[in-house]
């Protein structure tokens, strides 16, 4: 395998072939331990090489959208060493970082950004007069985002210098969805344009590769149409005879952006691919390539199963089996969703299902599995999806609206503009609301509380088991308000879930352990969802020492139970709340915002995360060890608190 970039450059193309098979092999076994998104990367081989081959990163630059797509990258980027580490404690991140090599030019995690980014590169190039070429490299589903639209509204009066390729393998995570993967699909099967780039392919591979880049060069000084035309093939304008809509499979929207368009080629052709895009470099206009992929290329477990092989945990490597789930591993929350979703939607006409492009990682797919005519998959598009719930939600709908916590922040003004504003009955389940340990702070979903709870009309809950989440998803379609129902990644508790999901009083918090004025010292801890079960186990330590200990589901951050706060902040000798959230506005800034007002003067210890983007580990608990999410931590804190010096743990994040 290769050192660095500079070592790809001077390879033949039976090498750089060669290399091809190495890395997929690398992929394949290195990903079997830790898991990863190896059906994206298995599709990109060829095209990570190629663009290693043609331009020189770090001066040039390269903007991949999501950027799970970006391991071979890596690997060709003197990272290879650290390969196995990926999404690992103190390892490679599974996404583009900047900080970690002068090869990433721009982080990302959030789908739709590499068109933006990039053209804001090739505008600053334009500016400083310098000749850096820029790559926006992008799949099919960002097509599904408007940013990406947004992106292409802008490019042509933005820079003459503009390179994207569209990556194209018509699968998002699940299937895409929408008019544009039709669009695309008739793109590709359009006879006339599989013509164009066979001509363009015939043309490029009659040269030997240096006297075609110098040939192209020459030819695109005229201009793409120039080069088109001087290299045999027809001149862009008379292929654009469509209905103007793109009806016929043409490649008008592209055309009509100001970029040339040029595909569909086999993205898996490596010297194809190598000589289009050293045509692309020669290009004074905006240029798009199409090319056609296949996700988990080379692996056979992979091509048979997209949307598994997208992204996933620990699998054989030989047979792309994953271990069967342990006997009594408690359901994941998004199945309970998923589940509960059903429910409802059976027994209430008006409940339909959202999700945006998420389907199984949201449980949204149970629902399309039973009621598919209350099923909606909006694509990659949670503004729109947002605004799209409201509308439905005028008309007397209850929509339930499934984007994990940080996919929803995308959807902000939305939330604030078209529901909130309105007062309109819209449900959001938001998975992933704590970490997403493996992907690191692009998913981490521990900023909603904050960004919620200032909004007026919002009721927002969050559950302490899989229970109270179909409880809380029941009682939310009873809500004529906007609510927020906030759940973490993975397994959930374990308790069993009721048949029929009982309503619940909103703004109510549940005093689940009181205190038994045993004369200890009292401290009240207040557990928000995951962190109720580490305040229990908590209470269990510090009851043991001597304290007496009340335990509180809050089960609301807004509007958060005043009695039940007020009431056990005045009894108690210490309150500790407990938050799987940032410290800065969330249930704990909620609980001192509620005693300030009330002149309660107890004091009270905040247990959440703090002021930082937190990293990527391989688990949950490593983090939540490090940053004092703990029990240990919790209890120390409370020991420390009164000068209790017995505790031999120490404190994270301050008394
Ligand atoms: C804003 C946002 N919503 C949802 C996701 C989840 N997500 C990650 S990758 C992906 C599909 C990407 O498909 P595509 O761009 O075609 O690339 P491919 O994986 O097929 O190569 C989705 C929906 C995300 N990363 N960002």
């Amino acid at each position: 395998m290769v050192d660095g970039p500079e070592h790809v450059k001077k390879l033949t193309v039976p090498q750089l072939q060669e290399l091809a098979g190495e890395i997929r092999t690398e992929l394949i076994e290195g990903l079997a331990k830790g898991g990863g998104h190896l059906g994206p990367n298995l599709g990109v081989v060829e095209l990570s090489i190629a663009l290693h081959k043609v331009f020189t990163t770090p001066k040039d630059k390269f903007v991949w959208d999501v950027s799970h797509q970006v391991y071979v990258h890596k690997l060709l980027t003197g990272r290879k060493n650290r390969f196995r580490t990926i999404r690992q404690t103190d390892g490679l991140n599974g996404f583009a970082l900047r900080t970690e090599s002068e090869h990433d030019s721009f982080g990302a995690g959030h789908a739709g950004t590499a068109l933006s980014a990039a053209l804001g590169m090739a505008a600053a190039r334009d500016k400083r007069g310098t000749d850096e070429n820029v790559v926006a490299i992008f799949g099919d589903a960002a097509l599904t985002n408007g940013i990406s639209f947004e992106a292409m509204n802008n490019v042509a009066h933005t820079t003459k210098k503009f390179i994207g390729i569209l990556n194209d393998n018509e699968w998002s995570i699940a299937k895409n969805v929408g008019a544009i993967s039709g669009y695309l699909n008739k793109l590709i099967t359009n006879p006339r344009y599989n013509q164009l780039a066979k001509d363009f392919e015939n043309f490029v591979r009659r040269f030997p590769k240096g006297e075609l880049a110098l040939k192209l060069a020459h030819r695109a000084e005229g201009g793409f149409k120039g080069a088109l035309t001087g290299v045999g093939l027809k001149p862009t304008t008379s292929l654009v005879e469509s209905d103007g809509r793109g009806g016929q499979g043409s490649p008008v929207l592209f055309e009509e952006m100001g970029m040339r368009y040029l595909g569909p080629i086999d993205g898996h052709d490596l010297p194809l691919l190598i000589s289009t895009l050293e045509f692309a470099k020669t290009c004074d206009h905006p240029i798009v390539i199409h090319i056609l992929t296949q996700k988990g290329k080379g692996y056979e477990a992979a091509l048979k199963q997209p949307e598994k092989f997208h992204g996933l945990g620990p699998y054989n490597a030989a047979t792309g089996e994953t271990p069967a789930t342990k006997p009594g591993t408690p359901p994941m929350y998004q199945d309970v969703m998923g589940q509960t979703c059903v429910k409802l939607a059976k027994k209430n006409q008006s409940v339909v299902g959202l999700t945006a492009a998420m389907p199984s990682g949201t449980g949204m797919k149970h629902l399309e599995k039973a009621m598919p005519e209350r099923y909606y998959d909006v694509g990659i598009a949670e503004e729109h999806g947002v605004i799209f719930a409201a509308g439905m939600a005028t008309m007397g709908l209850r929509p339930i609206v499934a984007i994990y916590s940080s996919f929803l922040q995308r959807a902000y003004d939305c939330i604030h503009h078209d529901v909130c504003l309105q007062d309109l009955p819209v449900i959001f389940c938001m998975d992933r609301a704590g970490l997403s340990a493996n992907d690191g702070p692009t998913h981490h979903g521990i900023f909603d509380i904050s960004y919620l709870r200032c909004f007026p009309n919002v009721i927002a809950m969050a559950p302490a088991n899989e229970d109270e989440l179909a409880d809380m998803m029941f009682t939310a379609t009873t809500i004529n308000h906007p609510t927020f129902i906030r759940y973490p990644r993975g397994a959930a508790e374990g308790v069993p879930v009721k048949d029929e999901p009982a309503l619940i009083e909103v703004g109510k918090a549940v005093v689940q352990q009181n205190f038994a004025n045993n004369g200890g010292r009292k401290v009240a801890l207040f557990g928000l969802g995951p962190m109720n079960a580490i305040a229990k186990k908590a209470a269990v330590q510090l009851t043991a020492d001597g304290y007496d200990v009340a335990v509180i589901n809050p089960r609301f951050t807004k509007p958060i139970d005043t009695a039940v706060h007020e009431s056990f902040g005045r009894e108690a000798d210490l309150v500790v709340t407990l938050e799987d959230h940032v410290l800065i506005g969330g249930y704990g800034s909620a609980v001192l915002e509620l005693f300030s007002e009330q002149a309660v003067k107890t004091s009270v210890v905040r247990i959440g995360w703090p002021d930082q983007f937190i990293e990527h580990a391989t688990t949950q608990d490593e983090l939540r060890n490090k940053y004092g999410l703990s029990v240990a931590n919790t209890v120390a804190k409370v020991k420390t608190h009164f000068g209790d010096t017995t505790s031999a743990t120490k404190l994270v994040g301050g008394a």
